[in-house]
């Protein structure tokens, strides 16, 4: 089978308690948004920054794109290897002065309806998290967070990087909050563990 041969070719790419997917499943908690709309849709910006920003879709989908190709790590088992995604990183919004941040920023909320999720400053400006726009060449989809998501992923040849599990990413990202402590996102409010380290096997918090 084409993923067994990939996984005994890749033997240190599979994090512990992982198993080799072909494809990218669907999934969140609730359901899929309906009636987003670019025109209204807004990225805000907020907390330890010198001023909160709103930017629009067209402001937004303006700012340059790279490319990003990301083994996924779901905290429910599954991976996806080699994964193309394009958006804009944090790190290009801050070097652009788009976002200026105060001393104080240490960690970001990432905001979706419904859903957030919290990580260090350093892993949301890291190569390996992206705010992404593109999957496979095209526009995301609806059900993988259109318009815009937040992803992380591991480099395998980059091993210096934190790798997280996947729900370390919003979908349908609409807001980035900069904290000096860290705030509890949606699942990790619910138990799972916040570092969320991969090959740590970080799935729930030590006191579950
Ligand atoms: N807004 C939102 N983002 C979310 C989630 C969610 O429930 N809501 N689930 C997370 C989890 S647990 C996973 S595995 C991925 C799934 O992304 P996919 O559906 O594109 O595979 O989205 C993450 N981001
Ligand atoms: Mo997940």
């Amino acid at each position: 089978m084409v993923e067994e041969n990939k996984q005994l070719a890749n033997e240190d790419r599979l994090p512990p308690g992982q198993k080799l997917l072909d494809k990218l499943p669907v999934l969140q908690y609730g359901g899929i948004p309906q009636g987003i709309d670019l025109e209204s849709w807004r990225l805000r910006i907020w907390g330890c920054v010198k001023a909160p920003v709103s930017l629009t879709w067209k402001e937004f989908d303006a700012l340059p794109k790279v490319e990003r190709t990301l083994d996924l790590h779901c905290v429910t088992r599954w991976s996806n290897y080699d994964t193309h995604w394009s958006g804009v990183t944090l790190q290009s919004m801050l070097e652009a002065g788009v976002i200026e941040l105060l001393p104080n920023a240490n960690y970001v909320v990432q905001h979706a309806a419904g859903y957030s999720t919290s990580l260090p400053l350093a892993q949301m400006t890291a190569e390996n998290f992206l705010l992404a726009t593109h999957y496979e060449g095209e526009r995301i989809t609806l059900e993988h967070g259109w318009p815009l998501r937040g992803l992380t992923g591991a480099m395998p040849d980059q091993a210096h990087h934190k790798d997280v599990y996947l729900w370390k990413g919003a979908k349908w990202l609409n807001g980035l909050e900069f904290t000096e402590a860290d705030k509890l996102g949606f699942w990790e409010r619910s138990g799972y563990h916040n570092e969320a380290d991969v090959w740590k096997e970080q799935r729930f918090a030590e006191n579950l």
